[in-house]
């Protein structure tokens, strides 16, 4: 038996590990960092719905919010305000330090948005020849599954047989500026990057890279999109990655956590030089804005504007990295950290990311492998440090280590 918390005992029992993708586990409820299957065993969620859950499962004042707002008024067209819109893009808007917000509602739509924003500013300001528009992206990339995004995938499990794809995009090697200087062409609109990237396994670029990225968009009057859908808000221990740097982006692409783990909200922000390029009628979307997604959106905001979920990022990111870096060499080959977001490469011969992840499960404590070796790790930030101590030493005990 492992006791994880007083009173709450998570049996070793081995699941039967189906061989589909999701890991066997079927939740039922969710509190805070824990979530509780349909059998009542209970589990530390320290993937938090790759980000989208970074308040904590149920965030009581977010709960609030919903239920406040659902006594209201939940869904209205775009053809009308409402008086949720105002105020949540008002807040987004003073949280990026921009002054124009389109709110969509996943992530996948909101680098649709930028995608477009991208190719309407290439066309109506900078004079790029009538669909000639090209944006760089970075291999090992991932911003969502509809067809134009897979269509810049490098990853063929995500877009092979999703042809034929949406052409107009470079790949250059990630975390590599003077390759990004190299690809620019006068036909080049914008640069679209993930300030470091998730689904390759938190991977970071060199310090400095944004600064590059920022400098060479200057020189070269090209866009420097950043998509800060999984990095933002709070995960990296800043509001958004790119303040690791000091760097402004043209449009932030944000989702996930702006939902606060109950609701798809995402939103591309920017100033109205360049978001403004869309004219009105060009662009929109059944839920984008809707009522509820303003009201959790904006209670969202509010909370990260005292700064205290970076803070906490940080300081329970410094105890993760604290209690994971003495694993390598002991099972792990490499960590990779970012305020609390962990990449762990797992040794192959203690298994594989996947063969980790569901020794994890068994033992009360979620992760989600990737790329083989990797496993990722993104708990709720509202987690304690005896929690996190605690899945560690879970680690510690399935590696041997
Ligand atoms: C899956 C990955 C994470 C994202 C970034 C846009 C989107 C995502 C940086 C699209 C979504 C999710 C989607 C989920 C798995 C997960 C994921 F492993 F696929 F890459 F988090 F790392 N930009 N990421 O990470 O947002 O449309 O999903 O709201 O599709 O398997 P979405």
């Amino acid at each position: 038996m492992t006791a994880v918390e007083p009173g709450v005992e998570v049996t070793a029992e081995p699941h039967v590990a189906h061989n589909y993708h999701p890991l066997p586990v079927n939740i039922a409820r969710g509190d805070g960092a824990w979530v509780t299957d349909v059998e009542g065993k209970r589990y530390l969620d320290l993937l938090a719905a790759y980000s989208a859950v970074n308040f904590g499962h149920r965030h009581p004042a977010l709960v609030a919010a919903l239920t406040e707002q659902l006594g209201r008024v939940t869904l209205t067209s775009r053809a009308f305000m409402s008086d949720r819109l105002e105020p949540f893009a008002a807040a987004v808007a003073s949280l990026s330090g921009k002054d124009m917000v389109l709110p969509m509602n996943t992530g996948a739509e909101a680098v649709e948005t930028g995608i477009k924003v991208a190719r309407a500013w290439g066309y109506r300001v900078k004079g790029i020849a009538e669909g000639k528009a090209r944006i760089i992206v970075a291999a090992g990339n991932f911003h969502g599954r509809t067809t134009t995004i897979v269509s810049f995938s490098d990853d063929e499990q995500a877009r092979a047989d999703f042809g034929p794809y949406t052409p107009g995009f470079d790949v250059v090697p990630y975390g590599d500026a003077d390759a990004v200087a190299a690809a620019i062409t006068d036909d080049t609109a914008a640069v679209l990057i993930e300030p470091i990237q998730g689904e390759g396994g938190v991977v970071i670029p060199p310090e400095g890279y944004l600064r590059r990225i920022r400098e060479i968009c200057d020189e070269r009057n090209v866009l420097f999109i950043a998509d800060e859908i999984q990095s933002g808000l709070g995960r990296v221990g800043e509001t958004f990655a790119c303040d690791r740097e000091g760097v402004v982006p043209d449009l932030y692409l944000l989702g996930k956590a702006l939902g606060g783990g109950i609701l798809p909200v995402s939103a591309v922000v920017g100033n109205t030089d360049v978001l403004g390029v869309i004219r009105p009628g060009e662009h929109g979307s059944t839920f984008g804005g809707n009522p509820l997604a303003a009201a959790v959106g904006l209670r969202v905001v509010e909370m990260l504007e005292s700064g205290e979920f970076q803070e906490r990022a940080r300081a329970l990111g410094a105890h993760l990295a604290a209690g994971l870096e003495p694993l390598i060499g002991h099972g792990v080959t490499e960590v990779r950290i970012a305020g609390l977001w962990a990449g762990v490469d797992i040794d192959p011969a203690k298994g594989t990311g996947r063969e980790i992840a569901e020794k994890l499960l068994v033992r009360g404590v979620l992760v989600k492998d990737t790329h083989g070796q990797t496993i990722r790790i993104a708990p709720p930030l509202v987690i304690r440090a005896t929690e996190l101590d605690w899945a560690v030493e879970q680690l510690k005990l399935v590696l041997g280590a």
